[in-house]
């Protein structure tokens, strides 16, 4: 959708500057972006490839995504878009979800690591944030701010099926997707970082709340 977006205001300001005759209301008619839901990693790779379709996460995630979603976007765990990861990808469609074969690899490479998200309609995604929670600083073995430790820390506070999470380091705010950091991070068991798997040795200090019905 950004894509088609792109060229539609492209095209849109190619004809205010050739034609003189476009209007500012032409650019308004652009697909209306829809809501994202949080991310979903329900497959690893190890058996025959990735397997993110909709059918096995609708299964696992009752309620979490739309009847018919407007966009589908896919990545890999360390955040990198289909492109730039350079796998070929056997599925990917707002009806069926994704699939990445492993037989598909050249030279016998695996898939990577996927996870995916779907754009819904607005009144779909209404969503109200819970407060920021900070549990827990990096110092010892990682920055744990489990989902699991929340609820037991704050009881009460968080609804049971979060539809989104977000993350940010605690001291400039930064989203934790773009620190390129490792970490278990969605809606389902909040954000764990293991010092272990970074490679300065340390995780950054990790913020998060959760999205919940309104
Ligand atoms: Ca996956
Ligand atoms: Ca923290």
């Amino acid at each position: 959708m950004i894509q088609l977006l792109s060229v539609a205001i492209v095209a849109g300001l190619f004809f205010e500057s050739n034609q003189q005759t476009a209007r500012v209301s032409d650019l308004v008619l652009l697909p209306k972006p829809g809501c994202w839901t949080g991310w979903f990693d329900r497959d690893d790779p190890s058996g025959t490839g990735d397997w993110e379709t909709l059918s096995d996460l609708r299964n696992e995630y009752p309620g979490k995504i739309c009847s018919k979603p407007l966009a589908i976007e896919a990545r890999t765990l360390s955040g990198l878009t289909v492109a730039a990861a350079g796998d070929v990808i056997y599925l990917m469609d707002t009806t069926k979800g994704f699939v990445c074969r492993n037989q598909d690899q050249r030279r016998r490479k695996m898939c990577k690591d996927y996870r995916v998200r779907f754009s819904c309609p607005r009144s779909f995604c209404k969503v109200c944030w819970t407060q920021w929670y900070n549990r827990d600083a990096p110092s010892g073995t990682g920055d744990w701010e489990s989902l699991t430790n929340l609820r037991t820390e704050n009881p009460g506070q968080i609804c049971d099926s979060p539809m989104s999470i977000e993350a940010v380091t605690s001291d400039t705010l930064t989203p934790a997707l773009s620190t390129g950091q490792t970490f278990i991070y969605n809606q389902n068991e909040g954000l764990v970082c293991h010092n272990t798997d970074q490679e300065s040795g340390l995780c950054l200090d990790y913020k998060v709340r959760f999205g919940c019905p309104c």
